[in-house]
């Protein structure tokens, strides 16, 4: 069976994705045979650009044109274009992943996710980082009860392409495009991270209540080719304390404005029997402390072909990078789609990082802690 997959976006989502759609059968030939059948979007010329680039047979400038018309459609749109083409794919019967976050607001999310139930078909959220194979080797310990009672959780994504003020306005700065900021953009990843990895009920479970505060340094900015300014409209950083439900406290912070941090995504966790951290410019490696050893922290080199994925790719201790999750990932989801079986993270954990990520921005405007519904 040959997957026809269509897709809406050719950026850097979609570049991203159709690499990892290239590689699958060269690595993963378990995995169904996939057809880069069409791209979607609206300029006709880069599309054609893109689609000559990026492998495509064929392009559309209607997405209502191709969802019902490919077997799995792919939304790497930016955020406001989530929703309705999603949901009309869905209604069709068709597969649909999704890049995060789900949605710009929580109203769109639930609708997805209320569509992706009626539908019944696969159905996921890419949040990449899952498929990192040191966070699944983390999650493996973790569930393995070997840190023990779950206290501290600390999520933090900093980077700095928004500090020099002078920097152009995107549709990343507006609220009815994008939703969020930092918040949607970079604390979806951590929130489902930390859900992915201390999220059972065994552990910490979800996180109940939140106290956020979210920050916007740089009001207006110049729109490239023009003498325009334009108002930012979202959050430059936030950060967040967290209660999870089985008592652990939890801190979460995101910031576009962390002067020399490129793309410095780091969890830490403390149980009682010992603590993990992990950072996304270290992928290869995961850090482990064991209480009952006074050696501190470990660094295991996740890179082993017991590992993983690692064995899909090169011999025992040759790196993987940032690009590999979304091979990965669409692996996962596509393996799901072939045998109509269940994906996560699915449009259910898109929409449950999504009510964290509102009640966060429903907690700056009130200037008090709030429960997650
Ligand atoms: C931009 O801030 C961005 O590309 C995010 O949108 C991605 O999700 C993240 O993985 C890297 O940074």
């Amino acid at each position: 069976m040959t997957l026809e997959v269509g897709v809406l976006g050719y950026r850097f989502m979609g570049k991203a994705h159709a690499n990892a759609l290239s590689r699958l059968s060269m690595f993963f030939p378990d995995a169904p045979d996939v057809e880069r059948s069409v791209l979607v979007g609206r300029d006709e010329d880069a599309l054609s650009d893109a689609a000559d680039q990026l492998g495509f047979e064929s392009i559309a400038t209607d997405w209502e044109a191709v969802v019902d018309d490919v077997d799995v459609f792919y939304n790497l749109g930016p955020n406001h274009v989530h929703a309705e083409p999603s949901i009309a794919a869905l209604e069709a019967g068709t597969s649909v992943f999704c890049e995060k976050p789900l949605a710009p607001t929580l109203v769109e999310a639930e609708r997805m996710a209320d569509a992706a139930d009626k539908a019944g078909v696969p159905n996921g959220t890419a949040f990449n980082y899952r498929f990192i194979p040191a966070i699944q080797h983390a999650k493996g310990l973790l569930e393995a009860g070997e840190l023990g009672e779950i206290h501290h959780v600390r999520g933090r994504y900093l980077q700095d392409w928004l500090v020099d003020p002078e920097a152009p306005w995107s549709w990343r700065n507006d609220a009815e495009l994008a939703g969020s900021g930092a918040l949607g953009d970079l604390g979806a990843h951590t929130v489902d991270l930390l859900r992915f990895l201390v999220g059972d009920d065994a552990l910490a479970g979800e996180m109940e209540r939140v106290s956020g505060h979210l920050q916007t340094f740089v009001d207006e900015r110049p729109v490239e080719g023009s003498d325009e300014m334009r108002s930012v409209t979202v959050d430059d950083a936030y950060s967040a304390q967290v209660e999870f439900e089985n008592g652990a406290m939890g801190t979460l912070e995101a910031s576009r404005f962390a002067t020399g941090h490129k793309n410095d995504h780091t969890i830490e966790i403390h149980g009682s029997d010992g603590s993990l951290r992990f950072s996304l410019e270290r992928l290869n490696e995961l850090e482990v402390l064991r209480a009952d050893d006074n050696r501190g922290y470990e660094t295991i080199l996740v890179t082993d072909e017991d590992d993983p994925y690692v064995d899909h790719w090169w011999p025992p201790g040759h790196v993987l990078g940032w690009e590999h999750t979304f091979v990965h990932e669409n692996y996962e989801f596509l393996s799901a789609v072939e045998s109509d079986g269940a994906f996560e993270p699915s449009f259910q954990d898109g929409l449950a990082a999504q009510r964290v990520l509102e009640a966060i921005e429903a907690s700056d405007e009130k200037r008090e802690w709030v429960s997650i519904s």
